[in-house]
């Protein structure tokens, strides 16, 4: 892959003030201006913060996967959904996970993201899951999990255990999040990143478009996450993946320039922080890529799964982002390497 990222570095204009006091009416004039003028804003704040040529790379595994209690809309992992049995796993062994963060590192990955279908950890669990950061740490990788829902002292041990991040979604606004979910709330979602927060770990929180939503549903979404105390540090944009079984299989599909308008919402409102081009990806063209990275997004899952769902290939990843003159953030060694499973 070539390395051009060059060109344009980041200071290129005044950095947007970071707010927390972003109001509704506003959100939605600038989320609805025309296409050109949005991006072209988006890309004005993107540049005054980030280097517009790199990308953060993260590394994502399912430590634990399926027969999850919850009953998330979207979720393949939902005991209710499952199709089959044949996902359903222990937690993995802590030796094979640090095997594949190592696998990650050598291929450039900067971040070890460790998803579990949980509720919640319980004890036994989690002591296991804070061996795996303490050894993904000693590689010198920064480390992420999502395992559902933690209180105070559950997050404290993370943090005392090394770990940079803590991935926990709002997923979309207040308004509508009943209609996807109805074994937890949004209110339980806002108390985890609470105990997140205090516990001084770094918050990746983001959400979905394409669940059937309303416009003022996104605008929601971005609204909760601007106005949080702090911005999340990194805020993943997923587009639906529909998932065969889950009762979002058949929703209508989402038009690709709305998609592209929210990346460029959350650039927007958000100026400092990564906006990662989360699940989808494997359905979004090349172009699509080059309109969101254009629109702010600034950081990807590379290698060839998500959590259960296919990845877009590493292949392809590489190939765009040689195309687009892109190359992953420093830290990253430059250059990405082949992704083989763990
Ligand atoms: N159980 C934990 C939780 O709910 O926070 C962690 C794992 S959960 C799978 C992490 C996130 O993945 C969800 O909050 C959701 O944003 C995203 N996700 C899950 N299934 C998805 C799908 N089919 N399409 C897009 N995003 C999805
Ligand atoms: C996030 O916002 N997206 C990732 C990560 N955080 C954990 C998960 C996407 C899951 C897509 C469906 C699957 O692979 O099962
Ligand atoms: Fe369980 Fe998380 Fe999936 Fe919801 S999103 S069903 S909590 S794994």
């Amino acid at each position: 892959m070539t390395n051009t990222a060059t060109s344009r570095t980041s200071k290129d204009s005044t950095p947007a003030a970071i707010r927390h006091d972003w109001e509704k009416e506003e959100a939605l004039a600038i989320l609805t201006q025309p296409f050109n003028d949005l991006l072209f804003q988006a890309q004005t704040i993107h540049r005054a913060h980030f280097n517009p040529n790199e990308l953060q790379i993260s590394s994502l595994l399912s430590i634990k996967t399926g027969a999850c209690a919850e009953d998330c809309a979207y979720c393949p992992q939902s005991v209710r959904y499952q199709p089959g049995q044949e996902n359903v796993e222990k937690l993995l062994p802590v030796d094979r996970v640090i095997e594949a963060a190592r696998k990650a590192k050598e291929n450039g990955a900067t971040r070890f993201c460790m998803g579990a279908a949980w509720p919640c950890p319980k004890p036994r669990e989690l002591d296991q899951v804070l061996t795996m950061i303490q050894g993904i740490k000693a590689l010198g990788m920064e480390t992420c999990t999502t395992l559902g829902k933690l209180d105070k002292d559950q997050a404290k041990q993370l943090k005392d255990a090394g770990l940079d991040y803590y991935n926990h979604n709002l997923d979309t606004s207040p308004e509508f999040y009943g209609e996807i979910i109805t074994t937890h709330t949004y209110e339980d979602r806002l108390e985890t990143l609470e105990h997140v927060r205090d516990a001084g770990l770094k918050i990746c929180c983001g959400g979905i478009v394409g669940m059937g939503e309303q416009q003022n549903d996104r605008i929601g979404l971005m609204l909760q996450l601007a106005n949080m105390p702090q911005h999340p540090d990194s805020v993943p944009i997923n587009l639906l993946v529909q998932i065969k079984g889950t009762p979002l299989e058949n929703v209508e599909s989402t038009d690709p320039l709305e998609f592209v308008r929210v990346v460029a919402l959350a650039r927007i409102m958000m100026p400092a922080s990564y906006v990662r081009l989360s699940a989808g990806r494997e359905n979004m063209s090349d172009e699509m890529h080059a309109l969101c990275f254009l629109a702010g997004a600034n950081s990807i899952f590379y290698g060839e799964k998500l959590l259960t769902a296919k990845n877009a290939e590493a292949t392809r990843d590489r190939d765009i982002m040689g195309r687009l003159g892109m190359s992953p953030s420093k830290g990253a060694g430059g250059s990405l390497g082949s992704i083989t499973t763990p």
